[in-house]
C-alpha cells in the first residue's frame, strides 16, 4: 500500500482498518465498459459493484453540493467565516459529530449522538439540484441500458451529511428494502472531492458471492416482527421501532479476516463519480477525520417490470413508519 495510505488514520467506527494489500485495496473503474452493457452486467456479477469515474457533469454535481451547503449554513451548522463550498463545520457543532474512541453500539443513545446531523433526507426533499443529479437522464439512461429495459427508481432519496466523526456501520441494504425486486441496485453519489481521511463508502470485496455465510441476516427485515415474539411485537408494532438496527457488525476491522476479503474504497472520490452495487454486498463507510462535511446520496434503481418495495414509493413514501410494519409467524 502507498505511503499516503499508511500515513492516514483509516478507521471505521473508531476501529483502525489494516491497510496492507491483503486487507485493503481500491475499487476499479468500469468506465471503459460504458458502451458495452453485456460487459457491464458480467462485471457487476463478478465484482458486485460498478464504479463510473467522472460519469456525471462535475458542475452539475457541485451545484447540488451548493444547495445542501446553503441549507446547512442557514441552520448555523457551517463556519460562516470559511468558504461555503469547503463545507467546514462550525466549531460549536463539532461536539455533535465527535467520534467516540470506544463506540458503545449496544447503547442506542450513544449511536444517536455519534450520528447527529448525519442522515438528512429532509435536505433532498423539494431540492431540484439533487433531483437533477440522482434522477436525471444520465443516471436513468445508465440503468435503462444496464437492465436492458426501462429502469424504475425509488421515490425516496437517502441523503447523508457526515460531519467529523464516525462513519456508517457495516450492513447490506437488503434488510432495509428487500420486499421487492432482487435486482435492486444502490447508486451512491459523492458531492464534492472526498479524499480518504474525509470518509467515503467502503465495500467488502466479493462479499456478494459469500452471502450464504450471512443467510440468516439477509432474511431479516428491520420493519418486520414475529407475531409470536412479544418483545418484537412491542418494539415494532406498538412502538413503531425496528426489529433490529440492520447492522451486520460494529467491528468492521474484523471482516476482512472473517470473509477472507479486503475493504475496498476509492483513493479519492470526485464530483461526477458514482458507484452502483447490489443488495448483498457488505459495505459501510470510513470515519471522517477532517473538519468538513462529507455529503452523499444513495438512491435505488431496479428493472421497471418488477415489483418495487412499496415502503419507498409514492409522493410521501411510508419508509420505516407504522404503515411499513409487517407481522409474520416465525
Ligand atoms: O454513505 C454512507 O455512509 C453509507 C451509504 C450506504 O449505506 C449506501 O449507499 O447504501
Ligand atoms: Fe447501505
Amino acid at each position: 500500500m502507498s505511503a499516503l495510505v499508511s500515513s492516514l488514520p483509516l478507521t471505521s467506527l473508531g476501529r483502525s482498518l489494516q491497510t496492507d494489500n491483503a486487507h485493503f485495496g481500491f475499487i476499479r473503474s468500469s468506465s471503459d465498459l460504458l458502451d458495452d452493457p453485456t460487459g457491464l452486467r458480467s462485471r457487476l456479477d463478478e465484482d458486485g459493484y460498478l464504479y463510473l469515474k467522472r460519469y456525471l457533469d462535475a458542475d452539475m454535481v457541485l451545484e447540488a453540493r451548493r444547495s445542501i451547503l446553503e441549507r446547512l449554513r442557514a441552520d448555523g451548522l457551517l463556519d460562516p467565516t470559511r468558504e461555503l463550498m469547503d463545507g467546514i463545520v462550525d466549531a460549536s457543532h463539532l461536539e455533535d459529530f465527535a467520534l467516540e474512541t470506544e463506540p458503545q453500539f449496544s447503547d442506542a443513545r450513544s449511536l444517536k449522538k455519534m450520528k447527529t446531523g448525519a442522515f438528512r433526507p429532509d435536505l433532498a426533499v423539494a431540492n431540484a439540484e439533487i433531483e437533477r443529479v440522482v434522477y436525471g437522464p444520465e443516471i436513468q439512461g445508465f440503468y435503462d441500458s444496464l437492465f436492458a429495459e426501462p429502469a424504475l427508481h425509488f421515490d425516496y432519496t437517502w441523503l447523508r451529511v457526515m460531519g467529523p466523526g464516525a462513519g456508517t456501520p457495516t450492513h447490506c441494504d437488503w434488510v432495509y428494502m428487500g420486499r421487492g425486486s432482487r435486482e435492486l441496485l444502490t447508486c451512491w453519489i459523492p458531492y464534492g472531492t472526498i479524499p480518504l481521511h474525509v470518509g467515503g463508502l467502503i465495500l467488502l470485496e466479493k462479499s456478494h458471492l459469500k452471502s450464504g455465510r450471512i443467510a440468516s441476516y439477509l432474511e431479516k427485515d428491520v420493519d418486520s416482527y414475529c407475531e409470536n415474539r412479544p418483545v418484537e411485537v412491542r418494539k415494532v408494532k406498538e412502538e413503531g421501532g425496528w426489529s433490529f438496527p440492520g447492522w451486520l457488525s460494529n467491528h468492521p476491522e474484523t471482516l476482512p479476516e472473517k470473509f477472507e476479503s479486503r475493504w475496498l474504497t476509492c483513493e479519492c472520490w470526485e464530483p461526477g463519480d458514482f458507484i452502483t452495487f447490489n443488495m448483498r454486498l457488505i459495505h459501510g463507510s470510513l470515519d471522517n477525520h477532517s473538519d468538513r462535511v462529507r455529503i452523499s446520496t444513495d438512491v435505488r434503481y431496479q428493472p421497471a417490470s418488477q415489483k418495487p418495495d412499496e415502503r419507498w414509493m409514492g409522493a410521501n413514501p411510508p419508509g420505516h413508519s407504522m404503515a411499513g410494519k409487517r407481522g409474520r409467524v416465525c
